[in-house]
């Protein structure tokens, strides 16, 4: 079976010799500036890697994990706007660069770009993909949705965080996999088995994702660390420090919760504190393992070549390795 260096080439070679730049110049800049900052990539590899699991050639898949590509980096592009994030892999957010016109236009045009990939494949794939493309948008936008809406929220439950990551991350990494189980034409059973892999994936990848914008290194994170506290946003740290916490450090987290001062980094090192001290960071770590296993146990269901099932093991374990 085929290393993950590989399918991560196939798609670096897409996007270094691609060129997004066309008319009108002002809104394709951005286009190109932010997809060329390049990123993980972790959901058009999983596209191709599904593709290459089952049966197909896996540049056949290239298409619809652009498309994906595409679209995960439209939810960003607005996704900074929403969190007012100032950087992004290790670059100025596209609304800093430019303006918040123009990153909220240059979103709108990698969205419907995203949709034409799509149009490559012949009508029956090409429904299918579509199907599932709208599906998963619209669940984004939603998780989307109540990401914001939680900032103002300090009674946000477990479950509701749980079904808001699940929206907003973790169906695309499903979607993402089941794209290439598509294009492939696989049983639906594999495909619905594909779809359950990704989303737990998925669920692990935001976990960390929330845990390293806490305690991610610097130097290396490509993003402002503590950006969540910043702008109080419900992580899985968050609720499990308020549960774990004693009185006097609840009350402590709620005040922090209930402001945004100006200068923000006694309020970031106030809340690690917490964080660390309740023991919500072994929490969420132990949470990760829990959600990739979670995944690892339906590869078992798979009827695949246990190879295949060895490569995308060695794939979620390194997501929860990442500093990034
Ligand atoms: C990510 O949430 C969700 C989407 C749909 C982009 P986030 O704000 O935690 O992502 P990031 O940490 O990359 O800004
Ligand atoms: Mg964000
Ligand atoms: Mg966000
Ligand atoms: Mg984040």
């Amino acid at each position: 079976m085929l290393p993950i260096a590989h399918y991560q080439q196939i798609v670096s070679d897409y996007f270094a010799n691609t060129s997004f730049e066309k008319e009108p110049v002002d809104l394709y800049k951005p286009v190109q500036y932010i997809l060329s900052l390049g990123g993980k990539r972790m959901r058009p590899v999983l596209t191709l890697m599904t593709a290459d699991i089952f049966g197909a050639d896996c540049k056949e898949a290239l298409p619809a994990a652009v498309a994906v590509e595409m679209f995960h980096n439209f939810s960003l592009v607005h996704d900074d706007i929403m969190d007012d994030a100032p950087l992004r892999r290790g670059n100025q957010t596209v609304h800093e660069k430019w303006n918040l016109n123009t990153a909220i236009l240059s979103g709108d045009a990698m969205l419907i770009l995203a949709y034409q990939f799509f149009e490559e494949y012949e009508p029956e794939t090409f429904r299918s993909l579509a199907k599932l493309f709208s599906k998963t948008a619209l669940e984004v936008c939603e998780g989307q949705q109540w990401d914001v809406d939680f900032e103002m929220r300090n009674d946000v439950t477990e479950p509701e965080y749980l079904k808001m990551i699940e929206y907003k991350t973790a169906v695309l990494v499903g979607a993402a996999m089941k794209m290439g189980a598509i294009v492939a034409k696989t049983s639906q059973e594999n495909c619905d088995l594909i779809y359950d892999f990704g989303l737990n994936l998925g669920i692990a990848f935001q976990l960390q994702d929330d845990y390293l914008d806490a305690f991610g290194d610097p130097a290396t994170f490509g993003k402002q660390i503590g950006g969540d506290i910043i702008e109080n946003k419900k992580t899985y740290l968050y609720l499990k420090a308020l549960a774990q916490a004693n009185e006097f450090e609840k009350q402590n987290l709620l005040q922090w919760f209930s402001v945004q001062p100006e200068d923000h980094s006694d309020k970031v090192v106030a809340v690690k504190n917490i964080f660390r001290h309740t023991g919500a960071d072994a929490t969420i770590k132990q949470a990760i393992e829990d959600y990739t296993y979670k995944a690892f146990a339906t590869l078992e269901k798979l009827d695949i070549a246990e190879d295949k099932k060895a490569l995308l093991k060695n794939f979620g374990e390194s997501l929860m390795q990442r500093n990034v």
